[in-house]
């Protein structure tokens, strides 16, 4: 099946206030559309740096700016688009065969991912001119 960047989307998760702060929370199959397996996050960026730079072939995930703000950059191949993330109730679901790049990290930024999958090497692509054959050649 072919992705695309249009399948990408934001999702704005449960957000339950009182007096005593916000509370939020991420429920497989009910706010992400893939059962959770993982949970990594990046943190201590230094300023300028830049993450991702690669796709995955089946992972799906959910990028969750913790605290602090960064820029998701998504590419199917044929189209890109820029993301600002700045909010913890919100997310931005990654579909599988997206290269995707990250920046603009803001100081003390925190940038919380949940995925489908464990981590498995063999599911990047790398190099950029692999991934653009691939998706390209996908029906
Ligand atoms: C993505 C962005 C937001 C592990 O051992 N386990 C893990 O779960 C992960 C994610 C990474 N690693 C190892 C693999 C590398 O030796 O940690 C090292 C750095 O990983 P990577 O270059 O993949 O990190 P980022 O920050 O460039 O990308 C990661 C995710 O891979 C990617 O899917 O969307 O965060």
């Amino acid at each position: 099946m072919k992705h695309s960047i249009e399948q990408c989307r934001i999702v704005e998760l449960p957000k339950i206030s009182d007096s005593r702060g916000n509370l939020t929370f991420i429920e497989a199959n009910r706010h992400v559309p893939f059962p959770i397996e993982r949970v990594y996050y990046i943190y201590d960026v230094p300023g300028g740096s830049e993450r991702g730079g690669h796709a995955h072939r089946g992972l799906n995930q959910l990028i969750v700016a913790m605290s602090g703000s960064f820029d998701v950059i998504l590419d199917d191949g044929a189209n890109k688009k820029r993301i600002h993330l700045n909010r913890s109730y919100i997310g931005l679901y990654v579909c599988p065969m997206i290269w995707r790049e990250l920046d603009n990290f803001s100081s003390g930024s925190v940038c919380m991912v949940v995925a489908s999958n464990l981590y498995d090497e063999s599911d990047y692509y790398r190099n950029y001119e692999e991934f653009l054959i691939d998706s390209r050649s996908t029906p």
